[in-house]
């Protein structure tokens, strides 16, 4: 009998955006039946979590308000609730929003903040049960292209992450709801990115499951030198390269394709040593 298989699945997040300005779709026009048939479809293509944003974090996007982000992610959020069982995560760094979703049964937050907005960790700490994702920024998501600067890349995004972990254990946030992500794309260069894919398991090793989104992300662009509608192949690769080193959860615009690749990997990966 071989032993039995200790290397759990990464996990698949599908993007679901609810803003008007979003990336990678850009300029089309949101609707809500648009947005609930995306997640259908995502669902049955086997994603794990859907992730539902309803502000634009692109660099010189408008900053949405409270309101307009309530009434883009939570009569959605409502609707995927009642008509699909996976889980929800919402993406934002509001506490309105954040409480909003929770009472509306949203099973994650994830705040490309890491909960240092106002009010935020608070809100999270008062539920007892969603799961948090922790995103490294450095910077502000209206800025922090502009010129990003680390002496130390990698290690100074895992003292980061490690400090955000240590606020959240403190606040209360049992360790078993903590994800964290270093953040690709945001406040990095091309090089940044580059280095912290090579170095990962630096942030595995820190206990935590961890969460990478680099779908259509520019590094990819600027590597391949494709425009957003042609990086398919180069987020698989990164997909497949993060998985490799343990990565739990892959955040995607591309389910169907990101699934059957993880597929793949994770056949390989489960092997056990036999020689
Ligand atoms: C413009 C620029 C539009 C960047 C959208 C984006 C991540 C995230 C995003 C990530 C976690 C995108 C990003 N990226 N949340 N939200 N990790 N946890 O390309 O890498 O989807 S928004």
């Amino acid at each position: 009998m071989p032993p039995e298989n200790i290397v759990p699945a990464s996990q698949v997040m599908g993007i679901l955006n609810v803003t008007p300005d979003s990336f990678s779709d850009g300029g089309h026009f949101f609707s809500r039946d648009a947005a609930l048939k995306q997640a259908h479809q995502m669902a049955a293509e086997g994603a794990d979590i859907i992730d539902i944003g309803g502000e634009s974090t692109r660099p010189c996007a408008e900053p949405a308000s409270v309101e307009e982000e309530l009434d883009r992610v939570i009569p959605v959020l409502e609707k995927i609730r009642a008509e699909l069982p996976i889980p929800i995560s919402v993406d934002t760094s509001k506490a309105q929003v954040m409480r909003e979703a929770i009472a509306a049964g949203a099973d994650m937050i994830n705040d490309v903040m890491a909960l240092r907005g106002e009010g935020s960790l608070a809100a999270v700490a008062a539920s007892n049960k969603v799961q948090v994702c922790l995103m490294h920024l450095q910077g502000e998501p209206r800025t922090m292209q502009l010129n990003p600067h680390y002496d130390d890349v990698v290690n100074e995004i895992k003292a980061f992450l490690q400090a955000r972990v240590q606020v959240c254990l403190e606040a209360g946030i049992a360790s078993s709801r903590l994800l964290i992500d270093p953040g690709f794309g945001f406040g990095k260069t091309v090089e940044h990115n580059l280095q912290l894919m090579k170095q990962l398991q630096v942030f595995i090793e820190l206990g935590y499951p961890v969460l990478v989104g680099v779908s259509r992300k520019s590094l990819i662009g600027q590597v391949l030198n494709k425009p957003v509608t042609e990086r398919l192949y180069g987020s698989l690769a990164l997909a497949v390269l993060a998985v490799s080193k343990g990565v739990a959860v892959i955040r995607t615009h591309d389910v169907a394709a990101t699934v059957e690749t993880l597929k793949m990997t994770h056949a390989v990966l489960q092997q056990t040593d036999n020689l």
